[in-house]
C-alpha cells in the first residue's frame, strides 16, 4: 500500500470511460470538494472509475439514461452524492440493479441531516446502502465499492487487507505527546 499511496494525485474528474468498474456521480460540482475523498480511494487501490455530475432534479433525464446504461458499459457499482434533498441515489437505484452507494453531503440549512434522511430512507424494494455525511462517507463509499469488485478479485482482496493491517498499525504505534 506504501508504494500506491504515492502514485496518489489529487483526483480530477474522469470522463466516462468504458473501463469504468465504479461511477462516482454527484448532484452538484460543489459536492466534488468532499467526493474527491471517494476518487482518491479507488485510485489508491487502481480501481478504474469515473466521476461525474448529475443531478436527480436539474437533469432527471441524464441522471435515467446514466442508470439505466451503466451495467451495459460495464460499471459494477455507482457511488451517488447528493445534499439537500437528495434523491440522486435514489433515483439511480430506481433504473438499476447495480448495487448503489449513496453518500449524504452536508448542507448548509441542516448540516447534512436533510440530506442522509433523503438518501436512507428508501422504500423497500429499491435498496441504497447509505453511508455516512461528508468526507468520512465519501471514503467509505468508495472502500464499500472496493469491497463488492474485491468477492471477485482476489489480487483487490489482497489490498484492502493490506490497507486495513497498514491502519491498525498506525493507531497502535500512535504515540501522544
Ligand atoms: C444538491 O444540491 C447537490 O448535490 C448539492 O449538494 C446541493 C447544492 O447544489 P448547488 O446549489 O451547490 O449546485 O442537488
Amino acid at each position: 500500500m506504501a508504494k500506491l499511496e504515492s502514485r496518489v494525485t489529487r483526483a480530477r474528474p474522469t470522463k466516462p470511460s468504458a473501463k469504468s468498474l465504479v461511477a462516482v456521480v454527484m448532484g452538484s460540482k460543489s459536492d466534488w470538494e468532499t467526493m474527491r475523498a471517494a476518487s482518491e480511494t479507488l485510485e489508491k487501490f487502481g480501481v478504474a472509475h469515473e466521476s461525474r455530475v448529475m443531478s436527480a432534479h436539474r437533469t432527471p433525464l441524464l441522471a435515467s439514461e446514466f442508470a439505466s446504461a451503466a451495467e451495459s458499459r460495464g460499471i459494477e457499482v455507482i457511488i451517488a452524492a447528493a445534499g439537500g434533498a437528495a434523491h440522486l441515489a435514489g433515483v439511480i437505484a430506481a433504473h438499476t440493479t447495480l448495487p448503489v452507494l449513496g453518500v449524504p453531503m452536508k448542507s448548509d440549512a441542516l448540516n447534512g441531516l436533510d440530506s442522509l434522511l433523503s438518501t436512507v430512507q428508501m422504500p423497500a424494494g429499491i435498496p441504497v446502502g447509505t453511508l455516512a455525511i461528508g468526507k468520512p462517507g465519501a471514503t467509505n463509499a468508495a472502500l464499500f465499492a472496493i469491497a463488492i469488485l474485491a468477492n471477485g478479485r482476489p489480487e483487490l482482496k489482497g489490498k484492502l487487507r493490506e490497507f486495513r493491517a497498514e491502519q491498525e498499525k498506525k493507531i497502535r504505534e500512535t504515540k501522544l505527546d
